[in-house]
């Protein structure tokens, strides 16, 4: 039995006294809701001022990126110990903005989930093909490849605290979801793969999110899916209304 996440990546939005009036609002609207684990990505600087609204709450906090390294000379990087201290449980790890914007790589989403791991974190790892990749039918190709690289050398004792985000690159912010059956046949894959990688017990209990335009009148038919565990939002965890009725998806 796998527990369904729902976490919001905030991205580069909501300063301290907006970031307070979200999390308070959350806060309040999902405190009866059982048996799904809330997550909430804010911006580096507002890790403290929500860490303090969250207090009291089952809902949990995570970096949106982290660097590989836990101190030295990497100015402007912030390490996986470093989110640990702020209060963080969670970390995001190779979301395709990340990617395309900023450079990273298998590679870079490899050593980062390692570290973020030793540091105690538990690694949400995002993967997804491009439009140019699904029309040109390499989907499943990109998605063996990212699964390879990003999971090298881990063992499926790691997996544990490994949670894979699947976002089609072409449905992150378009409002154009994936349908349920896209989103289950990549879920499906995903698992097939992890189970090629690590075994059939760890690719049964990994959680797979779906991310991408995900809104609260399309999260029931992503959750009915078997392999959709969850979903990582994005736009629509901007407002606590819309964030909670995602999280109160059953
Ligand atoms: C995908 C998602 C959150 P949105 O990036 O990671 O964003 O829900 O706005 O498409």
């Amino acid at each position: 039995m796998r527990t369904p996440v729902i976490a919001g990546n905030w991205k580069l939005f909501k300063k301290r006294a907006e970031a307070r009036e979200l999390v308070n609002g959350l806060v309040s609207l999902v405190k009866d809701v059982q048996g799904v684990e809330i997550v909430v990505a804010p911006v580096f600087t507002v890790l403290a001022a929500v860490k303090g609204a969250l207090d009291g709450s089952a809902i949990k906090l995570a970096g949106q990126d982290c660097f590989w390294e836990e101190e030295g000379a990497y100015t402007g990087e912030i390490s996986p110990g470093m989110l640990v201290d702020a209060g963080c449980s969670h970390v995001i790890i190779g979301h395709s903005e990340r990617r395309q914007y900023f450079g990273e790589t298998d590679e870079t989403v490899n050593r980062k989930i390692k570290a973020a791991l030793k540091a105690g974190l538990a690694a949400i790892a995002c993967i997804g093909e491009s439009l140019a990749e699904r029309e040109a039918g390499t989907t499943f190709d990109v998605l063996r490849t990212q699964l390879n690289g990003g999971l090298a050398g881990l063992s499926a004792d790691d997996l544990k605290d490994v949670i894979i985000a699947y976002e089609p690159v072409w449905a992150i912010g378009t409002g154009k979801t994936a349908t349920d059956a896209q989103a289950q046949e990549a879920h499906a894959f995903i698992r097939g793969v992890v189970s090629e990688l690590l075994g059939k017990p760890a690719a049964e209990a990994v959680r797979i999110l779906y991310g991408g335009s995900v809104k609260p009148e399309n999260i029931k038919g992503l959750m009915t899916q078997p392999d959709i565990d969850g979903a990582l939002v994005g736009g629509a965890s901007l407002k606590a209304d819309s964030f909670a009725a995602i999280a109160s998806f059953s």
